[in-house]
């Protein structure tokens, strides 16, 4: 086949069943850096012990690694005792016991994979997960070989005047020639993914902490020296975390300092290496000037996340990569739920599922589905997803919501105990659950094993003579890669019925859904009760049930819980939605008298009525329809929202202008006037009166904090206004200085619901501000325009065209971000034919190119299937 003519070999599978344990441990290891970003020598001691009894060589992971010397208990080996094996070094060995001595160089400065030792904006830094150690030196590179640290790094004292590693320093001195040194020791045995060092020209933001047994531990976040001044909010954030750590978990702080660094280069969001954490600085600077509410939220969210991983991931970690959602899902529950209760619980429900249902509804549902304990992988780095992570914490929150929290607290507690300094699986989690928690999760075990999003449908059936009402369940999963059949799930769901006439219920109940098909009875209805259903999100499942447009409304007045009120408006407006798309007569009378209900509510929190109000998204429609019709529904959508613009118009005049603030302020009754205040301006600009585009532009003028001034721009972005010209140059000109607000200009841009985005995109990735060695920018430009559906999906193939030029153009330099870019183009099944053979035809000519890195090669393969 001429378009398949990929020149390299498929990449090798590795299987969940093949594990076994390593053949030799490695106690200790010291390790020597000599730091220059043109070469860089790395001296490594190992101390290596058998494990067990085998006549196994020892095999030491490496990947572009040459030696240059290789000893063995003190003695240089000769060059045919040793070999390397696909870039691991291999050594056979007669004792039991023996001390390893490597030495090796590096060149930081030409490492754009920004895997192992690299450069970034003037720092060296590193980054180990999940397979990075084996760039720096020759080591068992994998999570179940833990050891003890000891590390010394010399650099330069003028370019590098700190020196941050693992754990607690020790030792620090001045060499030679203007070079300085520092020891660090990190006392707890760690995997390698956890290594981490640090030499540049930082400034600290430093604290205290004193953890609950009186301990003191200094804190440090270091950046560059202009942006101290940004780091307050990451600061209070990392002491929250370590209170609440205490507070809900237990866990206390084990080393006496915790040093945050942030960089401009780094392919994901944090990396929670022990005692000293390592950020993409858009998770740690913010001010009100360039951060949204949304920043300063992710902000404190990440800054705990890393934090919790202290202890789900450090202290206990993962036996090996495919028991990933061990430590990811486990630490996004806690980091949500410490988010919750920094903030609104309500809102924050509502905000995780619509992150769910976007990115791991969508991925569950394609060609890239896997159980959130995967079967096998050819790249690990392509399981750092939204299933692994986001579907991993709902699955935990389930046994939690199963459990209640005082034996939700005493599994976490046996769990922790039994496992501290282990390398755990998900099978340990779980029985410790079960034992700690006392519950059998027999059936529950199936949600590590089967992919696919359960479909529940649910029917409510009453009975005015016996006052008897049914709820019949039904469960599917549809079948996905590998899994063409399931078994039912055990299927927790919070329920109530509610009395028409009053607008109450008798209390939630939890039923559990364990067979395909099972009813429920209850009794003593004389009217016939309307059912909320999956309150809270109590399970990741697509419910669908006989509730009328009557009823929907009526729920979304007055269900009591919150996230089933928010459910009832989205569903409301999706029934409304879906029928003007299939060409039926708009009905929208239903979801503008909710709308007007909500937002005239005095009781409920702005930031509550802010979410509910918001139309469900292009992408979240399309999820909807079998075949993705993006035109119609990007026009039906418009539509609706000019209906509910042009119908409640004072309404928005009244809120827009109410929620006006004198002075910023980051109190959560701040931010949800913020949030409500955009969304009445993007209703007013919706709806077309005259001097919506002139409304927006003052607000992006007047506003003293970028929530505002960036929801403006983003609303003028969706329109044709001359204002919008006048915007978009303006915030370059203003912040065209500043890396992370500039990402903001190109993101608002590729987002936009505006018919020329996708040549705008095209010409955003020629300007001169735009590079592929940063991957936020790569990402605020090509990773935004392809979650566009609209622009995306444009009829031309031209936005497919796109993306594939930067995955191609980037591949070479950064695969696991340009593999990052690869699945919006493997949902080619759910678009019309020609549609999908442009989809396809990129995914093949991806695959055509000769030396794509396995990270690609997996998930373009993967996505033709
Ligand atoms: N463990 C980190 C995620 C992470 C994974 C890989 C990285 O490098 C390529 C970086 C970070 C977390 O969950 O935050
Ligand atoms: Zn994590």
């Amino acid at each position: 086949m001429a378009d398949m003519q990929s020149s390299t070999a498929a990449p090798a599978i590795i299987r969940r069943c093949d594990y076994s344990p390593p053949d030799w441990l490695v106690p200790t290891i010291a390790l020597d850096f000599d730091l220059d970003p043109a070469l860089t020598s790395v001296r490594a001691t190992l101390s290596v012990t058998r494990n067990g009894d085998h006549d196994q060589p020892l095999r030491l992971d490496g990947d572009g690694l040459v030696p240059l010397e290789v000893k063995v208990d003190g003695a240089v080996l000769a060059a045919d005792d040793w070999h390397l094996e696909a870039g691991s070094l291999i050594i056979a060995l007669t004792g039991t016991a023996h001390s390893i001595e490597t030495l090796v160089e590096l060149v930081p400065e030409n490492n754009s994979k920004l895997m192992g030792l690299y450069a970034s904006g003037g720092l060296l830094c590193t980054q180990c997960e999940a397979e990075g150690f084996r760039r720096i030196t020759f080591f068992p590179d994998r999570p179940d070989v833990l050891s003890r640290y000891s590390v010394r790094l010399t650099a330069d004292k003028a370019r590098f005047p700190i020196l941050l590693a693992n754990g607690d320093p020790v030792e620090q001195g001045e060499g030679d020639d203007g070079r300085h040194w520092a020891r660090w020791n990190d006392p707890f045995p760690k995997p390698c993914y956890l290594f981490a060092l640090v030499a540049g020209d930082l400034a600290c933001n430093a604290d205290r902490f004193v953890t609950m047994s009186g301990g003191a531990v200094q804190l440090g976040i270091w950046v560059r020296e202009a942006d101290l001044p940004r780091t307050a909010h990451a600061m209070q954030a990392l002491k929250d975390s370590m209170a609440w750590d205490e507070r809900v978990y237990g866990r206390e702080y084990d080393l006496d300092v915790f040093n945050i660094v942030a960089v401009a280069d780094f392919n994901f969001g944090a990396m929670e290496n022990k005692g000293l954490n390592i950020f993409n600085s858009r998770y740690i600077l913010a001010d009100p000037e360039t951060a949204t509410d949304i920043d300063y939220d992710g902000v404190e969210g990440v800054v705990a996340h890393e934090y919790f991983h202290n202890w789900s991931g450090n202290r206990v970690t993962c036996r090996d990569w495919f028991q990933l959602s061990l430590k990811e899902g486990f630490t996004v529950f806690r980091d949500q739920n410490f988010s919750a209760d920094m903030g609104s619980h309500a809102v924050k429900r509502i905000e995780d599922v619509r992150i769910l249902r976007a990115a791991q509804f969508q991925e569950d549902s394609g060609p890239l589905a896997h159980p959130i304990r995967p079967e096998s992988y050819m790249e690990i780095s392509n399981f750092y997803t939204a299933t692994i992570y986001n579907k991993g914490a709902e699955i935990i929150r389930m046994m939690a919501l199963m459990l209640g929290a005082e034996r939700f607290r005493a599994g976490s507690d046996l769990y922790f105990d039994r496992h501290d300094g282990q390398a755990a699986t998900c099978e340990d989690f779980v029985a410790a659950m079960e034992e700690g928690g006392g519950i059998d999760l027999t059936q529950f075990r199936r949600w590590y094993e089967q992919a696919g999003t359960p479909h529940v449908r649910a029917l409510l059936r009453h009975d005015p003579v016996t006052g008897t009402v049914e709820l019949d369940l039904q469960q599917s999963i549809p079948p996905t890669p590998g899994q063409p059949d399931k078994q039912p799930m055990a299927i927790p769901l919070r329920v109530a019925l509610f009395d028409p006439a009053t607008g109450t219920h008798q209390g939630d109940q939890l039923l559990m859904l364990t067979e395909a098909q099972q009813s429920f009875r209850f009794e003593g209805f004389t009217a016939a009760p309307i059912l909320s259903i999956n309150r809270g999100f109590s399970a990741p499942v697509i419910v669908e049930t006989n509730r009328s447009q009557d009823d929907l409304a009526f729920l979304s007045a007055c269900d009591d819980d919150p996230f089933a009120r928010y459910e009832a408006m989205q569903q409301l407006m999706v029934n409304v939605l879906i029928g003007a798309i299939a060409g039926q007569p708009v009905d929208d009378a239903a979801v503008i008298a909710a709308v007007r209900n909500t937002i005239t509510d005095p009781l409920l929190d702005p930031a509550f009525i802010a979410e509910t109000i918001r139309l469900p998204s292009e992408a979240y429609l399309g999820d909807q329809m079998a075949v993705v019709d993006a035109d119609a529904i990007h026009a039906a959508r418009e539509a609706l929202q000019q209906r509910i613009g042009a119908e409640l118009e004072p309404l928005w005049r009244d809120i827009h202008s109410r929620t006006k603030a004198n002075g910023f302020s980051l109190s959560p009754a701040a931010k949800g006037a913020r949030k409500l205040r955009n969304a009445a301006l993007h209703y007013l600009v919706a709806s077309g009166a005259e001097d919506g585009p002139a409304i927006a532009f003052a607000q992006f003028h007047e506003a003293d904090n970028m929530t505002e001034r960036q929801a403006a721009l983003a609303t003028l972005a969706n329109g044709t206004s001359a204002e919008r010209d006048a915007a978009i140059d303006i915030f370059y000109n203003r912040y065209g200085h500043d890396a992370l607000t500039l990402d903001k200009w190109f993101q608002t841009q590729a987002f936009a619901l505006h018919p020329d985005t996708v040549d705008q995109v095209e010409e955003l990735g020629r300007h001169k501000a735009f590079t592929l060695s940063n991957p936020n920018r790569v990402r605020s430009l090509y990773g935004a325009f392809a979650g566009n559906q609209w622009a995306f999906h444009h009829r031309s193939g031209k936005g497919y065209q796109l993306v594939a030029d930067c995955i191609i153009a980037l591949d070479s330099r950064n695969p696991q971000t340009a593999a990052r870019l690869v699945p919006p183009l493997g949902r080619w099944k759910r678009f019309d034919a020609d549609r999908a053979a442009l989809m396809r035809a990129q995914l093949q000519r991806i695959l055509a190119q000769p030396g794509l890195s396995k990270d690609v090669i997996e998930q373009a393969s993967k996505s033709l299937e």
